[in-house]
């Protein structure tokens, strides 16, 4: 994939129980209609996702998993043309979601899990490696660091170290600085404001802002009312040099990433036509 320009990547939860959607599109039929959309609005990637990453959530078995993902991979396959990113920590998952035509790994545990640098070796596809202090279950409680933007560099650099070690391409790495993983506000602004820093170790950069706690303590506002906010943050990280967001709403972040790469070429889009 050319990352010349920023990529949109489209958040596909088929959980019950996922940040925002709230179980709405736990069926698959409605899960898959939902992928749709996304693809036509103009989604570069979809990011297909079982098990909820939500602060307090709890994990859900192996084979619940993949009940929920695998048929949505499989009719989305035939169905649309964009590549297809599974949202797992499990090996299993991984590779299950890979024969089912997922074309990428998005692990918020980055390869941590027994079996999942080997399983990510074996296959090949690029995966996304996501910092996080804790676990979901328990990482907002004291999340905590000396200096939070160098830590993450180091564990990433760690985690690649790693992964390179286990056999991966350097060219299928995707890094992430995980917003909101184990972050008080300060930890994830402090991070927003240094991205160039992770954007200098020269892999590819991943950031997932949209409707994130972060905007609700900044707002004061419930999950349905982020947009805007999102959309700033998608903003002031593409500004910063980051390849891919991971968005829940396609369609606007693309018009905002359109608006961003007209102000920053100085150019037209429209050339010719007569107005402002
Ligand atoms: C992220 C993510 C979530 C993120 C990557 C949510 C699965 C929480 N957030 N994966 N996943 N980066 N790579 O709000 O920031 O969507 S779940």
């Amino acid at each position: 994939m050319n990352l010349d320009r920023p990529r949109v990547m489209g958040v596909l939860n088929v959980t019950p129980d996922s940040f925002f959607d709230g179980g709405r599109y736990f069926e698959p039929s409605i899960a898959i209609a939902h992928g749709l959309s996304m693809a036509e609005q103009g989604a570069d990637i979809l990011d297909i996702g079982g098990e909820s990453a939500r602060p307090g959530a709890l994990p859900v078995s192996l084979q619940e998993e993949l009940d929920r993902v695998l048929p949505v991979i499989e009719t989305l396959r035939r169905q649309i043309d964009i590549p297809i990113s599974i949202d797992t920590s499990k090996p299993e998952v991984m590779r299950a979601a890979v024969a089912a035509g997922a074309a990428m790994i998005n692990d918020v545990n980055a390869l941590r899990s027994p079996g999942a640098l080997t399983a990510a070796a074996e296959m090949g596809v690029p995966v996304c490696l996501m910092h996080m202090q804790g676990q979901p279950r328990n990482m907002q409680h004291e999340p905590s660091y000396s200096n939070v933007v160098e830590e993450v560099l180091e564990f990433l650099q760690a985690r690649v170290d790693a992964a390179l070690e286990a056999g991966l391409s350097p060219n299928q790495l995707v890094l992430d600085p995980g917003f909101g993983f184990g972050k008080t506000l300060m930890h994830n602004l402090e991070l927003l404001n240094q991205l160039k820093q992770l954007v200098g170790l020269n892999y590819p950069v991943l950031a997932g802002l949209s409707r994130k706690s972060m905007l609700g303590r900044i707002l004061k506002s419930e999950d349905e009312d982020r947009l805007a906010g999102s959309l700033t943050l998608s903003i002031l990280a593409c500004q910063q040099g980051v390849h891919i967001i991971r968005v829940h709403d396609v369609a606007p972040t693309l018009q905002a990433l359109r608006v961003l790469e007209a102000a920053n070429l100085k150019q037209d889009p429209q050339p010719g036509r007569r107005t402002a």
